[in-house]
């Protein structure tokens, strides 16, 4: 059975991280649309790195860790990892964190900066500003930026995505408030027959084409789902 995962912020609320509906879509009187873009960064890249360095002294604090959610999605893995991927919008790192090996951050990662001339992409732990240096080339200021998909840019591995999605058995959504595009339209890439899955705190925009939405928070109702899963695969005699 080929499963395919897609999460978004709600997955790593209970881990401290909030979501962007609850700061509903701001920041420090920003809307994150206006933040998180191309034109921002190029207007006032002070700003954006001052966003993208407090999510990062954020994520890493001692207390910020993968919850029941994260632990359950990294142990089902280890015993389906033929047939497993996990996309994710977040841009935290606690899939990685939580042991998750097939993972696919669709909008990038905040523990990693891309030079803008080179394209190269290097882990990063610290702020960034409008001068840090490049580690490799100390002469060239300023060329580093979050390696994160801005609201214009195009996410991470589309093909790969679209490939899953049309080959997926099963279809579980955890945590997105299903808004934003192309993330929000991969459940409508699955098979009319995949088994489709929602769970979330909330209805969403997408609730309605999901075979069973599961109303709860992700680190109680993600761990009894996966059990259910398998063990309706072992009544099935499925591996
Ligand atoms: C693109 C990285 C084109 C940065 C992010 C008009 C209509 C439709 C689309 C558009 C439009 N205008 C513009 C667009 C396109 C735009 C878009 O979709 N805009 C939206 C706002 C309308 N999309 C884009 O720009 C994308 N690119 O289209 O490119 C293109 C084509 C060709 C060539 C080049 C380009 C890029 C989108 C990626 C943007 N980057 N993140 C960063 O993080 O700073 S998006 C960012 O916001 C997140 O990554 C995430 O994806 C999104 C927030 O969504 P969620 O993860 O769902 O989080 P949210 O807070 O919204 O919801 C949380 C949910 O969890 C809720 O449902 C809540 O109920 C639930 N929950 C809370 N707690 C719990 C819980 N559930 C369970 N348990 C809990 N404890």
């Amino acid at each position: 059975m080929k499963v395919l995962v897609l999460t978004g912020a709600g997955i790593s609320a209970e881990s401290g991280i909030p979501t962007f509906r609850d700061a509903d879509g701001l920041w420090e009187g920003h809307r994150v649309e206006e933040v998180a873009t191309p034109a921002a960064f190029q207007q006032n890249p002070q700003l954006v790195h001052k966003f993208y360095n407090a999510r990062r002294r954020h994520l890493l604090q001692e207390h910020v860790r993968p919850n029941a959610a994260h632990i359950a999605l990294a142990e089902y893995e280890k015993n389906h990892d033929d047939d497993f991927l996990l996309i994710t919008q977040n841009v935290d790192n606690l899939h990685f964190v939580a042991g998750s090996q097939n993972v696919l951050p669709m909008h990038g990662q905040l523990m990693e900066a891309r030079c803008t001339e080179t394209d190269r992409v290097i882990p990063w732990r610290e702020d960034l500003t409008p001068s840090t240096p490049d580690p490799e080339t100390p002469s060239r200021r300023g060329s580093l930026r979050p390696n994160v998909v801005w609201f214009g840019e195009m996410p991470h591995g589309m093909d790969e995505i679209q490939m899953a999605a049309q080959n997926a058995d099963l279809f579980l959504a955890i945590g997105t408030s299903a808004v934003v595009y192309p993330a929000a339209g991969i459940v409508q890439e699955t098979p009319v027959n995949c088994r489709r899955i929602e769970i979330n705190l909330n209805a969403t925009p997408q609730s309605g084409v999901f075979t069973e939405t599961i109303r709860g928070s992700a680190s109680i109702e993600v761990p009894k789902f996966l059990k259910r899963l398998q063990l309706e695969a072992k009544t099935s005699g499925e591996a």
